[in-house]
């Protein structure tokens, strides 16, 4: 790190405008973070444990937390598994694939206990592409309005994969749902430590998501291949669930059991985290619903954060996508180079579908005076990005339009 020094003075020299920019960042709670954690001179503070190694930002490595970095992100629609971001709660639990039986219970006409040999064999197999993205995707911008705690993630904890497997919709028919079904709780095999216990990691869905059986895009898969592979253990092998359009948190990796219920799940990832609150009192998190579907967002991943460029024509990329909303799809990316008075749109480079991100380009012109770059997306509902998002304890679901700082001249 022997640039730093020069690195700290590059981003405490930039323009009146682009301090502007960090203020508004900074938001009501100025006295914060001073700059973006993403600021090569902030690192130290900002995230103590991450280090780098190769494509990818690791954040811890038991368990691996990482993500990779925004430039080799989006260098193709379909993420490869070695630049796929990796959340994990605990170290990957040792399965053996011969012995391993997936149960499904509770409001079932027909408890089932399936190895993957039956898995295979008793249900047709499908694929879809969808992207992954962990709630806590952009916590470190969130983390400029008023800090919190959990893994500091930049805009890298985002995928986009072929998940390959039976439909969830198959495999609860089979069972057959009591009258009273509701919602559906998946339970992985690993073991999280958690006050003085041991609990999976665990996630639901409510039943009419889990019976959604839409040609192409189901309304939950039960996985054993991502990219036509077989699924590596941090991605949760030998299977793993997939809900598209959900947040990362409801796609559980190293599933082992399937309950059916007439409430969502009582599992601490369900019951507790991954709610909006803001105080945090109990009567809070008990009033607060889990959160499922993801939010529309858009990143700039080029040029990276204080890149010095030439004026003129700059090419500028990223990712979008659209809200967990079935059937939407991003509608419009635009690009401002001026603080948000003049936008440019632009091109999206990948397919549109519902549940996936889309890859976009603009070329955008860039005088001396800017200092930084804006994204916004649009969707096929009409909703735009806020500018700015709501401050929330856990850091979740940060999709306020992003901001870039540049040194143009
Ligand atoms: N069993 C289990 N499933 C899990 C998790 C976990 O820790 N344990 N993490 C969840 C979270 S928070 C996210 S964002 C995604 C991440 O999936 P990935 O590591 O394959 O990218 O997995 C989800 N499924
Ligand atoms: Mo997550």
């Amino acid at each position: 790190m022997h640039t730093m020094p020069q690195q700290i003075t590059a981003a405490e020299s930039s323009s009146s405008s682009s301090r502007r920019a960090f203020l508004r960042h900074a938001g009501v709670a100025g006295a914060g973070l001073a700059v973006a954690p993403w600021l090569p001179g902030d690192r130290s503070s900002a995230t103590a444990a991450e280090t780098s190694s190769g494509n990818m930002i690791v954040h811890t490595t038991k368990p691996l937390n990482s993500e990779p970095k925004l430039d080799v992100l989006t260098k193709s629609w379909i993420t490869p598994v070695e630049s796929f971001y990796v959340r994990s709660h605990a170290p990957n639990p040792k399965i053996d694939p011969a012995s391993f039986r997936l149960t499904v219970e509770g409001l079932v006409d027909r408890p089932l206990s399936i190895s993957l040999a039956e898995l295979d064999g008793t249900f047709e197999s499908t694929s879809v592409v969808s992207t992954m993205t962990c709630a806590g995707n952009r916590r470190s911008e969130h983390s400029l309005i008023k800090p919190v705690g959990g893994v500091p993630w930049q805009a890298g904890a985002i995928g986009n994969a072929r998940w390959s497997g039976v439909r969830l919709s198959e495999v609860l028919k089979k069972a057959g749902l009591k009258e009273n079904a509701k919602h559906v709780w998946f339970e992985g095999l690993d073991e999280i430590a958690k006050g003085d216990g041991i609990i999976p990691f665990g996630a639901s869905i409510p039943i009419s998501k889990a019976m959604t059986d839409a040609e192409g895009m189901p309304g939950g898969l039960l996985t054993t291949k991502m990219n036509d592979q077989p699924l590596t253990p941090d991605h949760g092998a030998p299977l793993r669930g997939v809900v598209p359009g959900y947040i990362g948190a409801r796609s559980v990796k190293w599933l082992g059991k399937i309950v059916v219920s007439d409430r969502p799940s009582p599992n601490h990832y369900v019951a507790t985290a991954y709610k909006l609150v803001r105080e945090g009192t109990p009567i809070e998190w008990a009033e607060s619903g889990p959160l499922y579907r993801f939010p529309l967002n858009s990143v700039i991943c080029s040029p990276e954060p204080n890149a010095k460029i030439a004026t003129g024509k700059v090419a500028v990329s990223g990712y979008a996508y659209p809200s967990g909303q079935p059937g939407t799809t991003i509608a419009k990316v635009e690009v401002s180079a001026d603080d948000g008075r003049s936008w440019t749109t632009a091109k999206i480079t990948s397919p549109l579908r519902e549940h996936c991100w889309v890859l976009w380009k603009a070329d955008i012109n860039v005088s001396s005076s800017v200092s930084e770059l804006t994204v916004r997306a649009t969707d096929s509902r009409g909703d735009t990005q806020p500018e700015a998002a709501d401050w929330n304890l856990k850091g979740y679901m940060f999709n306020g339009c992003y901001h870039v700082p540049v040194d143009a001249g």
